[in-house]
């Protein structure tokens, strides 16, 4: 089965164009928060995002007036031998595997934040390469409100893109940050308008997506792995990366259009 074929599985709605997936978080009554089930159809996705070539750029959104609200806070949890709530197991199950596997996808991933992300919403959106937000969408590190830590990878991913001081201000306070301050702290690429936002975000993907997709997925692979290295290192990787590069159809593609004057066309190879 191609990504293509999936449709609307469930909880999300799934579509294909231009070499662009998207993944619609999609239970607007519940300001798609996530559950079970939701994962459950997050495993089936990314099974096909990791290995379908047509697809060469994510773009993970929501339906209706919310991008995602976290975690399904009416939903039974898993419950430890004292009848207590085991969230460890939620996390090993469900969210650690998700946000690692977002993550490691080879292709470009986009966040398109349609409207509120909130908690796990929230950091499941700032795992993706690009964050695009909509006019007044909001990102809240809900997690306070009912005492808990942040997950999904926020303590990790969000000091690294706002500083700590802004980070553990959202984070202990679980204020709303608006679409324009998360753009002028880091955490947004761009804020679109609502009207157009969905088709704006399909242009902008769609440009990825006819981009030189293994050398993108080299890119990111050398940005992650900076975060560890010395620059002498660095620059080691970036030596055998480029020299990959250097040995790849699209390079030559990529040069031969430039001296043509022409648009490039990339095969991702
Ligand atoms: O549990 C584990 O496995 C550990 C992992 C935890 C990860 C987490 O994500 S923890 C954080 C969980 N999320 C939250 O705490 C946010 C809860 N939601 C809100 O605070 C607010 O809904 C929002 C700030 C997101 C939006 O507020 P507002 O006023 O725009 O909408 P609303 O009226 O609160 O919500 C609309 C409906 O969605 C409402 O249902 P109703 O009353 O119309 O039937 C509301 O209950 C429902 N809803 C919103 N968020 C959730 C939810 N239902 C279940 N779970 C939710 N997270």
């Amino acid at each position: 089965m191609a990504f293509a074929d999936l449709g609307r599985l469930g909880t999300l709605a799934c579509s294909h164009a231009d070499g662009v997936a998207t993944v619609a978080l999609a239970r607007e009554e519940k300001l798609n928060a996530i559950c079970a089930d939701m994962h459950r159809d997050f495993r089936t996705v990314l099974d096909q995002l990791e290995t379908d070539p047509a697809v060469r750029c994510l773009v993970l959104t929501g339906t209706g007036r919310a991008f995602c609200s976290g975690q399904d806070l009416t939903e039974n949890l898993p419950v430890a031998s004292d009848g207590r709530p085991d969230l460890a197991t939620a996390l090993d199950r469900d969210y650690n595997p998700l946000v690692a596997r977002l993550a490691a996808l080879q292709i470009p991933t986009i966040a398109a934040v349609n409207g509120i992300a909130a908690g796990a919403g929230a950091n499941l959106a700032l795992v993706c390469d690009i964050v695009l937000a909509a006019q007044g969408a909001s990102f809240v590190e809900a997690f306070c409100r009912i005492a808990l830590v942040p997950d999904c990878g926020g303590t990790w991913l969000l000091p690294r893109l706002v500083g700590r001081q802004r980070a553990l201000a959202m984070m202990l306070t679980g204020e709303p940050v608006d679409a324009e301050t998360a753009r002028d702290w880091g955490m947004v690429w761009k804020v679109l308008p609502g009207e157009n936002f969905r088709d704006d975000v399909q242009s902008f993907a769609a440009r990825l997506a006819r981009g030189p997709t293994a050398s993108f997925a080299m890119t990111k692979r050398a940005v992650d792995a900076a975060w560890d290295n010395t620059l002498e290192e660095q620059l080691a990787l970036e030596r055998n990366l480029q020299a990959e590069c250097g040995r790849a159809d699209d390079f030559r593609e990529g040069v031969a259009a430039f001296v043509e004057k022409r648009p490039a066309l990339f095969r991702g190879r």
